[in-house]
């Protein structure tokens, strides 16, 4: 469990891979000679079971890839330019500490960090870096661009981010996969659920795309995206009126049966089918398939819940267990995210308490899918942006927007970052941050029930520093003496979770660092006998918080921002359909970089419908250009049945500098907000398109251009690098 040794010429270092996903995998890293030669899965950890995803498998190709930064650079182009000469990290520290000591002095609230899940580390993360924005009295980050719609839809319905065990869906005789591409994105669940079939269960996709899961399960639903919870109340509706409701756990443990049925009754088969484009039958087949099978699981995942109606589709689907009486069982219930129940204390590991005007009057809060809007517009002015584990000018919607925000000349931007990403290219000063393989780290995890450690597995290369020791400098040097922001890597990882919760059996940090995993003692059906963490203590198809907010207390169908139906006009001029959920070889915007990964996807591609592509005539291998009134991209187009008319796939989420054009998908997503949750609506999206030959769409931040010559512009960036800026 020491860190790196580089005396010894090979031992294997655990470690935890710190990526967003639900799979957080236990690693073991060869370490040769000091240099780590291969990273594998852990053999021993029971969901990670010794294998790794193709992207994470090239963590040693990553972490010693030329294109590291590998010093601290400054700035000397234009924002955006990506020309940037060494400073030494003393100098590079005084000066930022000094220009944010400035600013702070005006008000704090003009400066706004920016970060994600590029590590989902407790340490490298949010600790010491959250620490020092609340001393510093900063706004705050509302982290929204994920999950956050999903999250209320969980919360309202069944208290919190809670659910099944991700090991027990093998013995599941009926598996949703509801919203998840799970081969790409999910690969270790999928493990489970082919087990689960070999053991004799029904495998059953609802996805608008014939994704390579929904291709391999028993039966595929394609509805179309945004209308989830039409489906899931019409099956409600069948489940009531046709009696395979669990009576007994309906009255014993949930809240507004009776509500919830009159809403379901206005969602029969017929309507149903029109809403989401499906068959009345497949409605009534899948409803009697679900109330009949025991025991019913449902793998709920994110991409159900990134249109408008996304947090009220997951209060639906979570509704339906209960209704049913799944999580009787242990293979019974349903899954989106098991994080609500590690035991975490966020107020210790975080500080709020540090705010000035904590809790009456605390800082405003900047929403981070609007960035772009926020750094054109928020008042007071946004005057300094610290951006650390995200890459937000390819990853946020509406990109021409964000980078008319980035190019600000009177806006001071660090960037913390491996690689010279989109984001990074606009920095005042791009500071080099170390990877998983050079740091401690201690893991949070949404997919399974472990708590993970990382140990670094060698020393950091070139001049690169973990994300906390830049913020517990920084701090340092602006005069903040708290001893919370002083507080070490240990003690981060010490303060970030209740150790003394009993499901932990009596494990300490020296205990998890030796073992590297441990698995939280969770009874294996929590729910049999209800004890939900809601307020009533019940699933609330009837949620009084909702109601006491004024808003509707019941699931309902909330239309899309952007449909045929609900925007006729936009969608007489952008009539496709858009959605665009990642690349199996990409995780967001991260390995992009990668050669042998981007080779894998050879370029930004998009699934066109044979008869949509006839009309605009668009041969397969055609280069087209998607766009609308936000901004235009361009993809490969691959004429496919596994997208219906008028849907239109295309995978995220390419660097802007490395796609053709110079612009990835989120140059046309919009960033309309969902219903709870104010979270991100990439999947909501209307879109037109044509031959990339034709003259491209004007956007509006910046004039049109022949797509050629944005392509000429911006992709040689990364492959040659301006001079002054190449790492030493
Ligand atoms: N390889 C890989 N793995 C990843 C990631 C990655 O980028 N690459 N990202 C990670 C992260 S951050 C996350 S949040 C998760 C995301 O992974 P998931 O939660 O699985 O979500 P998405 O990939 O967004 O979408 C999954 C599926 O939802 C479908 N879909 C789109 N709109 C709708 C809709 O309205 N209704 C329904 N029912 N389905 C819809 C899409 O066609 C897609 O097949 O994966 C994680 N794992
Ligand atoms: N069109 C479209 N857009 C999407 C999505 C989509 O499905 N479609 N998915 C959305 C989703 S689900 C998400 S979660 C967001 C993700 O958005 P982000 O959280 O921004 O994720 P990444 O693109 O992976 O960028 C993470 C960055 O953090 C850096 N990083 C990793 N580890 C460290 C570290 O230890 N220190 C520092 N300083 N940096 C580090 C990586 O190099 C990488 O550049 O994107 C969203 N954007
Ligand atoms: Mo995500």
């Amino acid at each position: 469990m020491s860190a790196a040794d580089p005396a010894t010429a090979e031992r294997v270092v655990r470690g935890a891979c710190p990526h967003d996903c639900p799979d957080t995998c236990a690693l073991r890293i060869t370490v040769r000679d000091g240099r780590a030669v291969k990273v594998a899965g852990d053999p021993d950890h029971p969901t990670t079971h010794g294998a790794l995803c193709a992207k994470v498998s090239r963590y040693p190709e990553r972490t010693y890839s030329a294109g590291r930064v590998l010093r601290p650079m400054k700035r000397v182009g234009r924002k955006g330019e990506g020309r940037f000469e060494p400073v030494s990290w003393d100098a590079a520290l005084e000066d930022i500490a000094a220009r944010l000591a400035t600013i702070a002095a005006r008000d704090p609230q003009r400066i706004l960090p920016y970060s994600y899940c590029g590590t989902m580390g407790w340490v490298q993360g949010e600790g010491m870096a959250s620490r020092f924005f609340h001393a510093l009295g900063a706004s705050l980050l509302d982290r929204t661009i994920c999950a956050t719609a999903g999250a209320a839809g969980m919360t309202y319905t069944l208290g919190g981010l809670v659910g099944m065990d991700v090991e027990r869906y093998v013995d599941s005789k009926l598996i949703l996969i509801w919203g998840s591409n799970s081969i790409a994105a999910n690969l270790h669940f999928w493990s489970f659920a082919q087990e689960a079939k070999r053991r004799g269960a029904t495998l059953v996709a609802i996805d608008p795309y014939r994704s390579d899961t929904a291709a391999r399960c028993d039966r595929h639903v394609a509805l179309w995206p945004g209308t989830d919870a039409a489906l899931a109340l019409g099956i409600a509706h069948l489940l009531i009126a046709e009696g395979l409701v669990d009576r007994d756990y309906v009255s014993r443990h949930t809240l507004g049966f009776g509500a919830l049925a009159e809403r379901a009754s206005r969602y029969p088969p017929e309507r149903v089918a029109a809403i989401c484009g499906i068959g009345a039958d497949e409605v009534r087949e899948l409803a009697r398939l679900y109330g009949r099978t025991r025991p019913a699981a449902i793998r709920l995942n994110y991409g159900v819940q990134r249109t408008h109606g996304g947090a009220n589709a997951v209060r639906a689907i979570a509704s339906l267990p209960a209704l049913v009486g799944a999580w009787r069982d242990p293979a019974g219930g349903v899954l989106l995210s098991v994080s609500g129940m590690l035991p975490l204390t966020p107020d210790r590991h975080t500080r709020p308490d540090l705010m000035p005007g904590w809790p009456a009057r605390p800082p405003r809060t900047i929403n981070m899918v609007r960035i772009g809007e926020a750094l054109l517009a928020a008042d007071p002015p946004i005057e300094a942006l610290v951006v650390y584990n995200s890459n937000p000018v390819a990853v946020a919607p509406d990109t021409e927007r964000v980078l008319a925000g980035f190019a600000r000349e009177d806006l001071f931007t660090v960037v913390l970052e491996h690689f010279r990403t989109d984001t990074a290219d606009y920095a005042d000063y791009l500071l080099p941050a170390t990877t998983q393989l050079e740091h401690f780290d201690v893991h949070r995890t949404y997919g399974h029930l472990y708590l993970l450690a990382n140990e670094p597995a060698i020393t950091p290369l070139g001049e690169a520093r973990p994300n906390a020791d830049v913020f517990r400098e920084l701090a340092r040097r602006m005069g903040l003496a708290h001893p919370a922001l002083a507080a070490s890597d240990e003690e981060i990882a010490r303060d970030a979770i209740d150790w003394s919760d009993p499901r932990l059996g009596g494990l300490d940090l020296a205990g998890l660092r030796r073992r590297g995993w441990a698995k939280l003692a969770v009874p294996p059906a929590p729910f049999a006998e209800g004890g939900f963490p809601t307020p009533s203590g019940k699933c609330e198809f009837h949620s009084e918080r909702l109601a006491a907010q004024g808003l509707d207390p019941l699931p309902d169908w909330v239309p899309p921002h952007e449909s045929a139906a609900s925007a006729p006009d936009l969608a007489r001029r952008y009539p496709l359909a858009l959605i665009s959920p990642p690349a199996r070889n990409f995780l967001n915007s991260t390995f992009v970089n990668v050669d042998s990964l981007r080779a894998a996807e050879r370029e930004p591609g998009c699934e066109v419908h044979p008869e949509d592509a006839a009309a605009r005539g668009i041969a397969d291998g055609d280069r087209v250009e998607l766009f609308n009134d936000r901004g235009a991209f361009l993809a490969r187009a691959k004429l496919s049945d596994r997208v219906r008319r008028g849907l239109v796939v295309a995978w995220g989420v390419w660097w802007h500098k490395l796609a053709p054009g110079g612009r990835n998908v989120n140059a046309v997503t919009s960033p309309a907000l969902t219903d709870l949750g104010r979270g991100p609506t990439f999947y909501d999206c209307l879109v037109e398109l044509r031959h990339a030959a034709e003259q491209p769409a004007k956007s509006p931040g910046q004039p049109a251009k022949p797509a050629a010559d944005r392509a000429a512009e911006r992709s040689g960036a990364p492959a040659a690098p301006p001079a002054g800026g190449g790492n030493p």
